[in-house]
């Protein structure tokens, strides 16, 4: 491909590793300040995350596996509070320095800057996250280097549904084709190639093994990741 006019990038997974150390121990902090037993260790929390949004996440696991407090009248309004509370505990543990940001994602956005492209995000997470995770990973002011912030709920349907990256596109004033995307998971290319976004995919902790068909490349991590059509110029 030629080189983009912007890079539109994933968080969860492709910034840094947050599953397993930062959403999951933040939603086992709510569950239990909300006197609940639901504990999602490191194994069942990868089956968990192929349902996309912490609220949605939530919501499905009660479904299953307590169907007496999802039959609740107040279900919704306890699915917003346990959400609130997971949010701060993520927070926080991102301002702990807890969530560092995986080889090659500093030096690529390094580049594409000095390159004159375009930054974007598309992630499915809530955007206090995203705003604590730039601030505490890249620089105080990293969240200003990112031209568009698609995050949460600004769209509905959640990934592997596009909507987020047309959202995004459509505030860049670009078509898909002049854009790449960088995403970690089978779910999070399918939303961007539905968007017709040519995307590297950077595998991480819970996608190994996925299905990452359609992928311009697909790469350990970023680090010595080289921008399509950068050096030849
Ligand atoms: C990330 C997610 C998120 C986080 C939780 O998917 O599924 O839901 O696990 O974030 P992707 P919230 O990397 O494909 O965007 O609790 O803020 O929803
Ligand atoms: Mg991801």
């Amino acid at each position: 491909m030629n080189r983009p006019q912007a890079i539109i990038f994933d968080v969860d997974g492709t910034l840094a590793e947050t599953e397993r150390d930062g959403h999951r121990p933040a939603f086992n902090q709510a569950f239990a300040e909300h006197g609940l037993d639901w504990h999602w260790d490191a194994e069942s929390y990868g089956r968990l995350l192929d349902i996309t949004g912490g609220k949605e996440r939530i919501r499905h696991y009660a479904e299953r596996q307590a169907p007496a407090i999802a039959a609740r009248p107040d279900f919704d309004d306890l699915v917003k509070k346990l959400h609130a509370a997971k949010t701060a505990h993520y927070v926080r543990r991102v301002e702990q320095g807890k969530l560092p940001l995986r080889p090659g994602v500093a030096e690529l956005i390094a580049e594409a800057r000095r390159a004159g492209i375009r930054l974007a995000i598309a992630t499915t997470t809530s955007p206090e996250n995203v705003a604590a995770l730039l601030r505490a990973s890249l620089a105080a002011d990293s969240a200003d280097w990112f031209e568009v912030i698609g995050a949460g709920d600004v769209v509905p349907a959640k990934k592997p549904a596009p909507d987020i990256y047309h959202w995004v596109l459509a505030r860049l004033g670009l078509p898909a084709s002049a854009c790449l995307a960088i995403e970690d998971s089978a779910n999070g290319l399918r939303a961007a190639l539905g968007a017709g976004i040519p995307t590297v995919v950077t595998v991480s902790e819970y996608t190994a093994g996925q299905d990452f068909r359609g992928a311009l490349q697909v790469l350990a991590d970023l680090e010595g990741f080289v921008l399509p059509g950068l050096r030849e110029e």
